[in-house]
């Protein structure tokens, strides 16, 4: 290479670098500026902070992803417009992530929400330190065992919303693998990823079932019961999925039985039972609504 071709490559060189260190001047960096935060599972809505190195010089979109052990629709609600990107107006300095933490009725460990930024639309780059590009809430749950009454508590999976109800039943009277009849004790109705129902110390001695419901929806959606008191505690009594199929339908599990302070297995040939220590789940019967 002769010196002239030398002097032009340098001079390339050079211009390039130039160029590309005025474009990334301009660009504007995105983080977390709460990059741990814990709250509590009363806390209703909350916000995540994110700095920007500068004024945005356009509108941004930020995509991130979620992570950590709380379920979405379940545990907390995203209050952004788009699932998982942020709109950060031009002209901001800063934004937020907005969520909304459900406040249940299960007793359960406390979960994570971990956000991560993934990627930010081409006026924007991430911040150049990883640990600021991820945030994680912790909630602090804020229930405990009852020592009066049996309590369930229906969780289910992340996803679409769906609307599942809860119900302890009683006078149940079964035929043919089907219900014939049965009373409600107890029924749950909330809108938003969980029911709890209780069956209180004062209750008749007697036969109830579990019954989780699928009011309305358009998925598939995994459930799990979880029991406490009378002697459980945070004890998984059954866990399985209804299909779309399901949509007005309910499963029953049962009997149990409730013996002054004792909630018991009840033997019933071909009937799935309820046990103190283990419950065996299945289902035996599947009801419209
Ligand atoms: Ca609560
Ligand atoms: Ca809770």
């Amino acid at each position: 290479m002769n010196l002239f071709s030398r002097v032009l490559l340098f001079g390339g060189v050079l211009f390039m670098s130039l160029a590309c260190s005025k474009s990334d001047s301009t660009l504007t960096s995105v983080q977390f500026s709460e990059t741990t935060k814990t709250v509590d599972e009363s806390a209703g809505t909350i916000s995540v902070t994110l700095s920007l190195g500068s004024a945005a010089t356009q509108d941004l979109t930020l995509a991130f992803s979620i992570g950590g052990t709380a379920v979405k629709n379940g545990d907390y609600i995203l209050n952004t417009t788009t699932d998982s990107t942020l709109t950060i107006a031009k002209g901001s300095t800063s934004a937020t992530i907005s969520l909304q933490i459900i406040d249940d009725e299960a007793i359960e460990d406390d979960k994570t929400i971990e956000l991560t930024l993934i990627s930010v639309s081409s006026s924007g780059t991430l911040g150049s330190a990883s640990a600021s590009l991820t945030s994680t809430i912790t909630i602090q749950d804020n229930n405990s065992a009852p020592d009066d009454s049996f309590q369930a508590d229906l969780l289910w999976d992340a996803g679409t919303l769906v609307n599942l109800d809860f119900a302890i039943l009683n006078n149940v009277v079964i035929a043919n693998n089907s219900i014939d009849s049965y009373d409600v004790y107890d029924l749950s109705e909330y809108t938003t990823g969980f029911e709890s129902v209780k069956l209180p110390s004062s209750a008749a001695d007697g036969e109830y079932y579990l019954a989780p419901i699928y009011e309305s929806g358009s998925r598939s959606v995994t459930y799990t019961c979880i029991v406490n008191g009378f002697d459980f505690s945070n004890t998984t009594a059954f866990s399985e999925s209804f299909t779309t199929a399901d949509v007005g339908y309910f499963y029953v599990y049962g009997p149990f039985t409730k013996s002054g302070s004792t909630i018991s297995r009840t033997d019933k040939t071909g009937k799935v039972k309820l046990s103190k220590a283990v419950y065996n789940k299945t289902p035996f019967a599947k009801v419209a609504k």
